[in-house]
């Protein structure tokens, strides 16, 4: 089958423009390379051809090799030998960057023999973010251009660059204005008239800098352990201060390397399923206009909410109960945007503006003019439908109401108004102004467009959202209720909570449940575990009896400097308290303790989350597998490496996991039950990816 045709050619004068068009991000897909290939070949040949000028259409230069080319068979020409093409062009390749020109786009720029770009360029090399390296020439390209310490690191922190920094680095030769053809015309006339200087990249020699190498490696083995790419991308790099041919050798065996572990097809899962949970049956509906937020509680949650909503450019109408209560809220949002400006997300003009969209009152007919109103006070049914009661009086028709709730019954609260069809669930995660999850919660009476807006803020507010349905916990916290009591019956037939935590942690975790409790508050899990008391089955094995005994003695966790470990200035260490806690728990219930290997926690805790994940499927709270993938990668600090638990659970296989649940069963087979669908694609060998091809 013919290529599309998405290179085009002009001649002016005494010069050829190439142009990439292939939308919606220029992605070097092999249309692209084939189409780039013949352009060169031609003009590089064409007698009164002095300079070729490259450039993109649309909203960004290559931003990089197609991805979703990866993992299928490789179609040539490959980028390593197209750009050796670009470099060999018997006549000068200027190109003109715009957008983001990134990965395999910033190597194609680096394969040219000058660069200029608009100021409002940004130039990276994120290929760390996909499990693998520079893989068209980068490692050895770039330490020609910027020296091996900037090379490194551009290609370990997978940072954009903005074109002024691109500039001082080396990597581009002249910023420039203009559109993108006009710019790439201009700079390949003024290389014609000697004005742009053009050098051929390999030809250009890499000092070494062995402390740089050192350094880096020592942080990557510190940083990230068990990922492969950054220890092979260093190596790489150390090989520029060779022969180039010899360093495009080693480049290609790590590149190669990396794109066949789990650990890339993970990273690759999770980038395309950021941009897939977009992909909702409520996409076509026509979101509402937002302009106005009211957010009613100026707690954690609220202040963090209305940070956000300030930081994306929204006015916040603020609402509490005391001028006293206000008066924190307040003083919360405004170290959180100073926060903001310290970590360089916004700056102090844009601060100051956003102080200046706050507005807090202390009365809910403050919100008559909100077009969005999202309530965020504490877990209590009764006080958040009588909140929804009276917003239902004082907010204007088409205003939609949400709940920050982050398990209580949506349909339930829209009951309590008129409009149902208004209501949602716009779950966000703790800090709220940071965590970039939304779990966008549809209940039975939700209007497309109310949905649709809420997917419209996410964007807004630079997050991803998740559509869930209704039922306590939603997605990610009912998931999290079932796996973590794992946790708590390992701890109660032998295991040590730090045994618990280490083993999850070298799988690939950030934290362990013991110390993601400590920070979140072991109140929260207590009064979770009371409120679930009165229905919690018979034939249920408590296991919260140590947690309960920790909050018993008022320890919870990090706010009170201890909990299942015990927090000194600058020291985190297990509570010996505990571990009498335990001791008793299990003398008291008469438990035969027995040793566990790290293997068998890791697979008894990603078993039941599993197990867990696939009811969720199955009642169809989340769509599908990818959703529930995106929850815990963004939300619940599982390793993007491995994909999300879905994506991880195709890595072991479903009969696999049905014949552990089924062993587990003989211990406890009221907890460790195989969900039908499970048992389904064991028997006919069925995959979650499969069903992420659902739309
Ligand atoms: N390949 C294929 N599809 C891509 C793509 C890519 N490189 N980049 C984006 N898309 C799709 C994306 O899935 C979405 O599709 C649409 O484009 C818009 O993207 C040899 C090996 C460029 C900053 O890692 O970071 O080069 O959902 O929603 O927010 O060394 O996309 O609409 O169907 O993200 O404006 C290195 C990846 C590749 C950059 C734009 N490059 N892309 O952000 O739009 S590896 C990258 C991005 C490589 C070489 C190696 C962002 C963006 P859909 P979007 P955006």
């Amino acid at each position: 089958m013919a290529d599309r045709q998405v290179v085009s050619i002009e001649v002016v004068g005494e010069v050829a423009l190439i142009c990439i068009d292939n939308p919606p991000v220029n992605a070097g897909g092999i249309a692209v390379r084939r189409g780039l290939a013949e352009a060169v070949e031609r003009f590089g040949g064409q007698d009164g051809i002095k300079a070729i000028g490259l450039y993109c259409a649309g909203r960004t230069f290559v931003a990089g090799a197609d991805i979703s080319e990866f993992g299928k068979p490789p179609q040539a020409p490959m980028m390593p030998e197209l750009y050796d093409i670009v470099e060999a062009c018997a006549v000068p390749l200027v190109c003109a960057l715009h957008g983001t020109a990134l990965g395999g786009g910033l190597e194609l720029a680096m394969a040219c023999h000058a660069r200029v770009a608009v100021a409002s360029a940004r130039v990276g090399l994120p290929e760390i973010h996909l499990g693998l390296l520079p893989g068209a020439g980068g490692t050895q390209r770039a330490p020609r251009l910027i020296g091996i310490a900037s090379a490194l690191d551009l290609s370990l922190s997978g940072r954009q660059v903005a074109a002024p920094e691109a500039l001082d680095m080396g990597l581009i030769d002249r910023i420039d204005t203009g559109a993108p053809r006009d710019m790439a015309l201009q700079a390949a006339q003024d290389v014609v008239a000697g004005i742009l200087k053009t050098r051929r990249t390999r030809d250009l020699q890499t000092a070494p800098d062995d402390d740089a190498i050192a350094t880096a490696l020592a942080q990557v083995r510190k940083k990230s352990p068990l990922l492969v790419s950054p220890v092979r991308c260093i190596e790489a790099i150390a090989a520029a201060t060779g022969p180039f041919e010899a360093g495009m050798k080693v480049e290609r065996a790590a590149f190669l390397e990396c794109l066949a572990t789990d650990q890339s097809k993970g990273m690759i899962h999770a980038f395309f399923g950021e941009r897939a949970v977009g992909n909702i049956p409520e996409k076509t509906a026509m979101a509402r206009d937002i302009a106005q937020v009211g957010v009613i509680g100026g707690g954690t949650m609220g202040s963090g909410i209305a940070t956000s909503a300030l930081m994306s450019g929204l006015s916040v109408t603020l609402v509490e109960v005391t001028q006293e209560a206000l008066a924190r809220g307040v003083s919360t949002i405004t170290s959180n945007l100073e926060g903001a400006v310290n970590r360089g997300k916004m700056t102090a003009a844009a601060r100051d503006a956003a102080v200046a969209r706050l507005n807090p009152v202390t009365g809910l007919e403050g919100l008559a003019e909100a077009d969005l109103v999202i309530e965020a006070v504490f877990e209590d049914m009764a006080v958040k439908k009588e909140i929804f009661g009276k917003l239902d009086t004082f907010c204007k028709p088409g205003a939609i109401l949400a709940s920050n709730t982050s398990y209580l019954d949506i349909n339930e609260i829209a009951a309590s108004t008129r409009r149902p069809a208004d209501v949602l669930g716009l779950h966000f995660f703790s800090p709220a102004h940071i965590m970039r999850l939304l779990e966008v919660v549809v209940g039975a009476q939700t209007a497309p467009e109310v949905v649709a807006t809420g997917f419209a803020l996410a964007r807004q507010m630079k997050k991803v959202a998740v559509r869930a349905g209704v039922c306590d916990g939603f997605i990610g916290n009912r998931i999290l209720a079932h796996y973590s009591k794992v946790a708590a019956y390992l701890v109660l037939d032998g295991a040590s909570p730090t045994q618990v935590d280490t083993a999850l942690e070298t799988f690939g975790f950030a934290m362990g449940p013991h110390k993601v409790g400590d920070l979140a508050g072991l109140d929260i899990g207590w009064m979770t575990r009371k409120r679930k008391a009165a229905t919690r089955s018979p034939d249920e094995r408590y296991g919260g009896d140590v947690a309960d005994r920790i909050c018993e003695n008022g320890w919870f966790g990090c706010k009170t400097g201890q909990g299942y470990y015990v927090y000194d200035t600058g020291s985190i260490e297990p509570n010996p308290e505990v571990s009498k806690i335990i001791e008793a728990v299990r003398v008291e219930k008469g438990i035969q303790i027995r040793a566990f290997d790290d293997q068998e926690i890791v697979e008894r805790y990603m078993t039941a989350m599993i197990c867990e994940a696939v009811r969720v499927l199955e009642d169809g709270i989340a769509r599908r597998p990818v959703d529930i993938d995106v929850v815990f990668l963004m939300g619940y600090g599982f390793p993007r490496f491995r994909g999300g638990p879905l994506h991880y659970a195709d890595t072991i296989g479903a009969a696999e996991l049905v014949k552990r649940v089924e062993t587990y069963a003989a211990e406890d087979a009221h907890f460790w039950q195989v969900p039908a669908m499970l048992r389904r694609m064991a028997d006919t060998g069925g995959r979650f990816g499969d069903l992420n091809k659902r739309g």
